[in-house]
């Protein structure tokens, strides 16, 4: 009987690094299963028996840990790489599991450690991806690229992490499947950079859609804060995290606030802290219902539209230092 695999991935940069890595070395013909960035629940849609072959990539087991017993329980065997939160890892013969949730880790570097090092430049692509320059930079630094080849490498990890933003598949340029598809056939990012133009095409999109943002006056601008109102579009959308991303790297003495209504009715709220604050944007953040995130950085999905001046407020309350 012949094993079918099913190669499981997070769509966006690290994701996409992984498993390109993985099947530059290993290459099969397998069922890829990909979403948004945000789909993180990805192997509840994998179908299993004794001769499936799970490969699971840059999603955290414990999001994914109901599925992932059901396919083991079905006779499969899953390999796991990543470096979320994964709770306590099950402990059964058909499970290998390569989990690291070190801060400065992303789970394309735990495949170039699996894989030796043999496809590091895509490693290097994730890392910026995954916004773990230092990282990057130190799997760089064997390879002796230029200046300007790292560079290259940074902005292809920046789009390529892009992409994966948006509410559903509808809003990415491009989905993270035939991204793949597109990947494929280049060894070197490099190659793929100069060589297929859906690289650049990413590029050029991440800048126009960060272009829009930055054309819309701040509905408020103090000494302490900004607050941003996008409207509701397919690009704002995509841009929402990484334009208050872009803000708070720009301006980190300020906390930044960035508001996006959507067609349904809620808000999608995405928060920065200042730098040196005390408080934390997630302490905000989990005032409200679906609020969450990190100290640095945090949102809040599906805000009922009628809480939103009620969410201005309290942010505007906010004492961050
Ligand atoms: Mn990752």
């Amino acid at each position: 009987m012949t094993i079918r695999h099913v190669d499981v991935f997070n769509g966006d940069a690290d994701g996409l690094c992984a498993l390109h890595q993985l099947r530059l070395a290993d290459p099969v013909d397998a069922t890829l299963v990909t979403g948004i960035k945000r789909d993180t629940a990805l192997l509840e849609r994998v179908v299993a028996d004794p001769h499936t072959a799970v490969t699971v990539l840059d999603v955290s087991l414990d999001r994914n840990r109901d599925a992932l017993l059901r396919i083991l329980a079905a006779g499969a065997s899953v390999r796991y790489f990543d470096h979320h939160f994964a709770g306590a890892i099950p402990s059964h013969p058909g499970l290998t599991a390569h989990i690291d949730t070190a801060g400065d880790t992303c789970t394309s570097a735990i495949v170039d450690t699996y894989l030796g090092g043999h496809h590091r430049a895509w490693a290097v692509v994730a890392a910026f991806g995954d916004n773990l320059a230092d990282t990057a930079r130190r799997l760089a630094a064997p390879l002796g690229l230029s200046a300007e080849a790292l560079e290259t490498l940074r902005a292809l990890g920046e789009a390529l992490n892009y992409n994966g933003y948006g509410d559903t598949l509808a809003d990415l340029h491009v989905s993270p499947e035939a991204l793949y598809r597109r990947m494929q056939p280049f060894a070197d990012p490099l190659a793929f950079h100069a060589g297929e133009p859906i690289a650049r095409a990413l590029c050029e999109h991440r800048r126009a859609d960060l272009a829009l943002a930055e054309a819309i006056a701040p509905l408020e601008a103090t000494a302490q804060f900004t607050i941003h109102e996008l409207p509701d579009a397919a690009w704002s959308r995509r841009v929402l995290g990484t334009f208050a991303h872009r803000l708070a790297a720009r301006d980190p003495t300020r906390a930044h606030a960035v508001l996006r209504p959507a067609s349904d009715g809620t808000l999608s709220i995405s928060v920065r802290a200042p730098r040196a604050a005390s408080a934390s944007a997630d302490a905000l953040c989990r005032r409200f219902p679906n609020g969450g995130g990190r100290a640095a950085a945090a949102g809040i999905d599906q805000l009922p539209v009628m809480r939103r001046q009620e969410f201005i407020s309290a942010f505007r309350a906010m004492v961050w230092y």
